[in-house]
């Protein structure tokens, strides 16, 4: 049977959602269009798509809420259908029927269906209808206190208020006694109507731990449905979730296939078409109750994908062409588990405000079948203010739920991100809590796991803070001999061990010194040394002291991967250099660092001749004017390098250089006083002492 496509689609969103529907459509060799705004000219989705049309400036009312821009866009690119992901106008009434009147294809469900799952006491109606079981409350038109009071103290307390017109957690509120209650009414109403211009309100029992598991649905357009299973999506924080699994833990197989029909009845008691979801709340007693149904492509759909082998945009882009489902339901099985953790460019010790800025470094975890990465940006890319902060999902999948944990917490702690804050040490020490390896989970996970994900140093398993110190300093001592071999290639003997460049003394120890601020902490290190005859920069030993504790280090630097042998623990860490900020990532934690430099006397401003030594061992590179030339302060005299950076030292007044002690590619002692300089203008000869 031939397989009715689309030659030609547009994405009206951005970021990773529209790059994971253009992956879809351009394997199944469907064109695409991205819409873009000011803040989006250089973004991912942009360079993937066959094509992209401007739609306005980068506040999203201005861009990609605005339904008219976006159909035009469409017109003038002759796409036949739209495919709106999630948020923006992904469940706009208004946008599904112009996409109609327009003869374009909107890729989600009929626009009644929308309407019908817009207001929450309609949707209860209609699900109440359809014998979906429902939260024991008050759904109806009567608003008087009266009668919300009645209801609530019919079904006793708590009872949870909810604006009808809310969602995500907006305009609830809990109320635990019949003398609480006419206040909490006030007050939700006041928020509803602020929030929503509409303060109906509904009144249910309050579930005390419930769990947040949705059901995904699939329905075409001849009247076929399937649920493609669960997803626990309990771990939320503030209504927004964080890590979302599936299937569920703990699920009966009985519960499962009641759940799959209830959602299915729920589908189909609106004449559903698409991908939805419908959200239950699970109680400890095992009962579900309905919640609400999105009727869109949710954020978390990879992890069903994971679990069942499918590709839920292609079988969105089916079902809208016309086709029949492509399996049924006896033919959709789970294999295997599946986590789905958001990172966010957001700041957890700060109360999670959303960070902007640029994505200075960027490496992610490699990918394969066990490891996947949705994304929307690359290395370099800003995180805008104007869009919500995520950066990526990052989804794991094993054959079962211990091992897919495994993966996701060795995925995270493979994540390296700087010059922006995130959350992955947050979901990292999330995902590693005793709690979730257990799965004893529900709705206030973060809430009773608060300590453990927050404060306790349980969760580092070897306490290689101390370590990290001498990590940072084997990098700067191995990238030091990296750099210096590279000098040294340019000189006339390039492996003679006077040219090395990195301070090598025949038959006298190799002693370094450096000093490097630590997470805004000045810590001062001297290393000496120990490779043998020839220091190599494939890989070197030193023993590094350290406030006093020397260990020994030794390793091999390969791009941004450290792998080191500090004190007999191996470890392989990855450090971001950041125009010579650096961040070093270990398996649990992050540390900032930067190397101080001492003045080399470009600052000295004292006049002080002190400034004209070497502070350590180095190379001379130029001298820049002649002997006896007379100079003014701040004229440039010589050029040294030291620790890969070149230095420019300058005369600290106006005087006469008598005599230089070195001369270009000579080695320099740390302490060495490089030129003879007066501060007179035409001074007898001065011996040096
Ligand atoms: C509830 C509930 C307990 N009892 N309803 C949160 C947002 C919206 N999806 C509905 N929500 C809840 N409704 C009753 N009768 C607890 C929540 C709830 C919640 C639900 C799912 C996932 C996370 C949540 C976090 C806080 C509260």
């Amino acid at each position: 049977m031939s397989i009715t496509r689309f030659n030609k689609i547009l994405i009206a969103n951005r970021g990773e959602i529209a790059c994971r529907i253009i992956q879809t459509a351009r394997r199944l060799g469907i064109r695409t269009v991205a819409v873009y705004s000011d803040a989006d000219i250089n973004a991912l989705h942009v360079s993937m798509a066959d094509e992209a049309v401007y739609i306005g400036a980068a506040p999203s009312r201005e861009s990609y809420l605005d339904f008219h821009r976006v159909l035009q866009a469409a017109k003038d690119t002759a796409a036949e259908a739209i495919h709106p992901g999630y948020g923006f106008l992904s469940e706009n009434a208004d946008f599904c029927r112009a996409c109609k009147e327009n003869n374009i294809v909107f890729i989600g469900p009929p626009v009644e269906a929308i309407e019908a799952m817009g207001s929450k006491s309609a949707a209860k109606n209609i699900m109440q209808q359809a014998n979906v079981p429902l939260v024991p409350g008050y759904h109806g038109s009567d608003q008087s206190p009266e009668r919300l009071k009645k209801s609530a103290n019919a079904m006793g307390y708590p009872v949870l208020l909810k604006a009808v017109a809310g969602g995500g957690g907006k305009g609830m509120r809990q109320v635990w006694s019949e003398n609480e209650f006419d206040e909490a009414l006030l007050t939700a109403k006041r928020e509803a109507m602020n929030a929503f211009a509409n303060d109906d309100m509904l009144v249910e029992k309050y579930l005390t731990q419930p769990r947040h598991i949705e059901i995904q649905v699939f329905c075409d357009q001849h009247n076929n449905a399937v649920y493609l299973f669960e997803r626990d999506c309990s771990v939320q924080r503030r209504h927004q979730k964080v890590i979302e699994e599936a299937p569920a833990p703990g699920m009966t197989a009985k519960l499962r296939e009641q759940m799959g029909e209830a959602a299915i009845c729920s589908a189909q008691a609106i004449n559903y078409q698409g991908a939805g979801t419908v959200e239950f709340l699970l109680d400890e007693d095992g009962a579900f109750y309905f919640m609400e149904m999105n009727t869109r492509l949710q954020v978390e759909h990879p992890i069903t994908e994971m679990i069942t082998g499918q590709d839920l945009v292609e079988w969105q882009l089916s079902v809208a062409a016309g086709e029949i489902l492509p399996l049924k339901q006896e033919q959709l099985s789970i294999n295997g588990h599946a986590f789905e953790a958001r990172i966010y460019a957001e700041d957890p010790a700060n109360d999670f405000l959303p960070a902007s800025g640029k994505l200075s470094f960027l490496q992610t975890p490699k990918t394969s079948q066990y490891v996947r990465i949705d994304t929307g940006v690359r290395q370099g890319d800003e995180v805008s203010v104007f869009y919500d902060p995520m950066i990526s999902k990052l989804i794991v999948w094993d054959k079962d739920r211990d091992k897919a944990l495994q993966r996701l917490t060795k995925a995270l702690s493979e994540y390296y991100i700087s010059g922006i804050t995130t959350n992955i040490d947050f979901l990292h020490r999330l995902a590693s809590c005793e709690a979730f390896k257990k799965a004893d989970i529900d709705t206030r996970f973060i809430e009773k796991n608060y300590d453990e994900i927050f404060y306790s140093k349980t969760n580092d398993k070897k306490n290689t803070k101390g370590e990290t110190y001498y990590l940072a300093a084997l990098y700067c001592l191995l990238e030091q001999a990296q750099n210096s071999a590279a000098n040294s290639i340019h000189s006339n003997d390039p492996n003679s061990p006077w040219h090395s460049g990195d301070a090598w003394r025949l038959n006298e120890s190799n002693n370094h010194r450096l000093t490097l601020n630590i997470n805004d902490q000045v810590i001062d290190i001297t290393a000496e040394q120990l490779s043998s005859k020839q220091p190599s920069t494939s890989s070197s030993r030193f023993a590094i002291t350290i406030n006093e504790k020397t260990l020994l280090a030794q390793g091999a630097l390969t791009s941004n991967t450290l792998n080191a042998e500090i004190d007999g623990h191996q470890s392989r860490v990855t450090i971001a250099d950041n125009n010579g900020d650096f961040q070093l990532f270990t398996d649990s934690s992050a540390i900032r660092f930067n190397r101080v430099l001492p003045d080399l006397g470009e600052a000295n401003d004292t006049g002080h001749a002190g400034g004209l030594t070497a502070p350590m061992n180095g190379t001379m590179v130029a001298l820049l004017v002649e002997t006896g030339s007379v100079v003014k302060k701040g004229d440039a005299l010589v050029v040294m390098e030291a620790m890969k950076m070149e230095h420019t030292i300058r005369a600290p007044q106006n005087g006469t250089v008598i005599e230089f002690y070195f001369q270009p590619g000579n080695l320099v002692d740390g302490g060495a006083e490089l030129l003879n300089f007066t501060a007179e203008e035409k001074p007898e000869q001065k011996l040096k002492p």
